[in-house]
């Protein structure tokens, strides 16, 4: 038996309560317009995976190309019994059986309804009068200033030199805002992916064997997580041995793997569109020689540092201000840095190449506002790497963190 997220999703109650959130910020009398988006095309007929922007995938769980959302929050009126309304329309493709023989079924009305909570489904072909009537009446546009879909630079053409332009609120900001704290629901989500990630690096552990090549050791990882139904994944998946570990984001995985090398793993899963992000640093032939176990033990030691900095009230630089420091004091006893080098702080950057943490939610490197302390319900994938060019290897070791109300909790097991 083993963990299926293929049919996983959030319940529709998410997505409504995201944009009844989002509307109690909007001024009455806007109109928010947000596109999914199309796949960019790779070559001639062929095209990149579809991935929705996630600000549109965010307030309603809906993944199919093309579709939009509007919501509009109307004015408090005597008929309304003196609340404001929100008005939700969601627009997707018809069904069209010729087209779908190529592309596979599109969603019935009802369907997306299920999904995303919005009754309001209307057909694609309608939305351009519906957009000509908001754009005559006096609604305020919001918009989401970072998706640079062709659909929305064509909005933002028709609104170019209007007050309307001008006037147009960017949403993108408070979406980011609202991503950076997880509710229990996405906390869930993110737990089924980390559980699919760990049990395909349980197999691939147990296969792995000097002889193997990189890019073996990643299919075994990608066969496993496909299998479990997460059919894309958080990131290409990373699978370095020996020298290759050096280069953080190995793009050629092509190399023998060979006895004594180390295997640098980083992937994830996704479950529900919310990704996990887990590495691993193997000994190929199963035993860490003696350089590798020191190097693994100080980087455990920068973990164990980095989830004690962890809590209400840090922040991305604290948290990385204390771990670099663990790293420092380790590297100096490792001999790596001299002790003659005075600032062994200063000296550690050459070592230790990238930040410790990052938040994690619908992307893997999530939106967030990096200056922002910490609160319960935050998620971080927590790194710390060293990578040493003397020794000839390095690597990082990453689990999944979660903001707790008095600290922090892996929600990943923790490599050994
Ligand atoms: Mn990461």
């Amino acid at each position: 038996m083993f963990t299926d997220v293929s049919s996983y999703s959030l319940p529709k109650s998410e997505y409504t309560h995201r944009r009844k959130t989002l509307a109690s910020k909007l001024e009455e009398n806007t109109a928010v317009v947000l596109y999914a988006g199309h796949a960019p095309v790779a070559s001639l007929d062929e095209s990149y995976p579809f991935l929705p922007n996630r600000t549109f995938f965010y307030l309603t769980g809906i993944e199919q190309e093309d579709s939009v959302l509007i919501m509009i929050k109307h004015p408090r009126s005597n008929k309304t019994g003196g609340s404001s309304v929100l008005e939700t329309r969601l627009y997707i493709h018809p069904r069209e059986p010729e087209k779908e023989k190529w592309t596979g079924k599109r969603l019935a009305a009802v369907e997306a309804e299920e999904i995303s909570g919005i009754s309001d489904v209307r057909l694609l072909p309608k939305f351009k009068d519906d957009l000509s009537e908001i754009l005559e009446s006096n609604l305020k546009i919001a918009w989401d200033e970072t998706d640079h879909s062709h659909e929305r630079a064509h909005l933002e053409k028709e609104l170019a030199g209007t007050d309307r332009f001008d006037s147009a609120l960017d949403i993108s900001g408070f979406v980011t805002l609202l991503r950076m704290v997880k509710s229990p629901a996405e906390i869930d989500a993110i737990r089924k992916a980390i559980k699919v990630t760990e049990e395909s690096l349980e197999v691939l552990e147990q296969n792995l064997r000097p002889g193997m090549r990189e890019c073996e050791a990643l299919a075994i990882l990608e066969c496993e997580m496909v299998k479990r139904g997460s059919l894309f994944q958080s990131f290409s998946t990373i699978a370095a041995g020996g020298k290759n570990t050096l280069c953080l984001h190995y793009p050629t995985p092509k190399a023998l793997l060979n006895d004594g090398d180390m295997l640098q793993i980083d992937c994830g899963a996704r479950a529900g569109g919310y990704c996990s992000d887990i590495s691993r640093a193997y000994a190929v032939n199963g035993k860490r020689n003696d350089r590798q176990q020191a190097l693994f033990e100080l980087i455990q030691e920068c973990k164990k540092t980095a989830l004690s900095a962890i809590h209400p009230g840090a922040t991305i630089e604290s948290v990385n201000n204390e771990t670099r420091k663990t790293a420092a004091a380790g590297l100096r006893s490792l001999g790596v840095i001299g002790s003659s080098e005075a600032d062994a702080l200063s000296s550690c950057k050459r070592y230790y190449w990238h930040n410790t943490l990052h938040h994690m939610g619908l992307d893997v490197h999530d939106v967030c506002d990096r200056e922002m302390v910490f609160v319960p319900g935050m998620v971080f994938a927590v790194e710390p790497g060293i990578y040493i060019p003397e020794w000839g290897f390095g690597f990082r070791v990453e689990d999944d963190v979660l903001v707790t109300d008095d600290g922090s909790e892996y929600l990943s097991t923790p490599q050994s």
